[in-house]
């Protein structure tokens, strides 16, 4: 039996059952349990947290996991990557007051930027030679700026709606998500070969949605 964390609840759980329906694999899916078993599979699925996901997969807890990009790479543990799935895609971007002028990078230079990606936001500005004051904060980063708390945010886009109601301006593209499939580096011979059965249904989905 191999074990699948997937998010409990959020912007990944809906397509990641969608995903594990559409490769053929039933189960009950209940909101209320915190696991469930394939009736038809040999698939255990866990609900969990997004940010828990990587370390549970690390540690062996679960064999595989779904996961945002963003949220991976934040916690060190992109070597856990095994397949982009397509789908969550956002994107974590810099953005400013709309009011404030901002021509390059080099204008955020001694600002202080608000996050919940601090180790993403410091590589890029060490990247672009820009030295700030990041204050990590786990929510409601948007209303940074307003409040006097940051000069500038670090933040999730998708549509961008959010920012323009917060009266910002996204100014740089920092990185590029989507969710992945996560293993653990350690799976024995009978787990890695259910893993590649799950892949090859994987793809398939993925071949008839092309
Ligand atoms: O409770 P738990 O910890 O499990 O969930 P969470 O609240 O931490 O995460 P959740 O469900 O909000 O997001 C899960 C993952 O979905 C993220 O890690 C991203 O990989 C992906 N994703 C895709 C997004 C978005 N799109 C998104 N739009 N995550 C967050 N947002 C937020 C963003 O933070 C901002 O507040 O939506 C707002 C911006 O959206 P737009 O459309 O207005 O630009
Ligand atoms: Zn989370």
């Amino acid at each position: 039996m191999l074990r699948l964390a997937i998010q409990k609840s959020g912007r990944l759980s809906e397509d990641s059952l969608k995903l594990i329906r559409e490769c053929g694999i039933s189960f009950i899916n209940s909101s209320l349990k915190l696991k469930t078993e394939s009736t038809n599979f040999p698939l255990e699925i866990l609900y969990l947290r997004d940010d828990d996901i990587p370390g549970y997969v690390a540690d062996g807890v679960a064999d595989i996991g779904i996961v945002g990009e963003n949220v991976l790479v934040e916690e060190g543990m992109q070597h856990l990557a095994v397949e982009q799935l397509g789908f969550s895609k956002c994107r974590l971007s810099l953005a400013v007051p709309k009011s404030d002028s901002y021509s390059s990078i080099s204008d955020l230079q001694g600002k202080s930027i608000a996050t919940s990606y601090p180790k993403i936001l410091q590589t890029y500005l060490t990247e672009n030679g820009v030295q700030a004051n990041i204050h990590t904060i786990s929510g409601s980063v948007e209303i940074a700026p307003s409040i006097g708390l940051a000069d500038a945010i670090c933040d999730i886009v998708s549509s961008g709606s959010t920012l323009i109601s917060n009266g910002l301006r996204e100014v740089e593209r920092v990185f590029k998500s989507q969710a992945v499939l996560i293993a653990n580096g350690g799976l024995d011979a009978e787990k890695q070969e259910i893993l590649n059965k799950l892949l090859f249904r994987i793809h398939a989905v993925q071949r008839a949605q092309k």
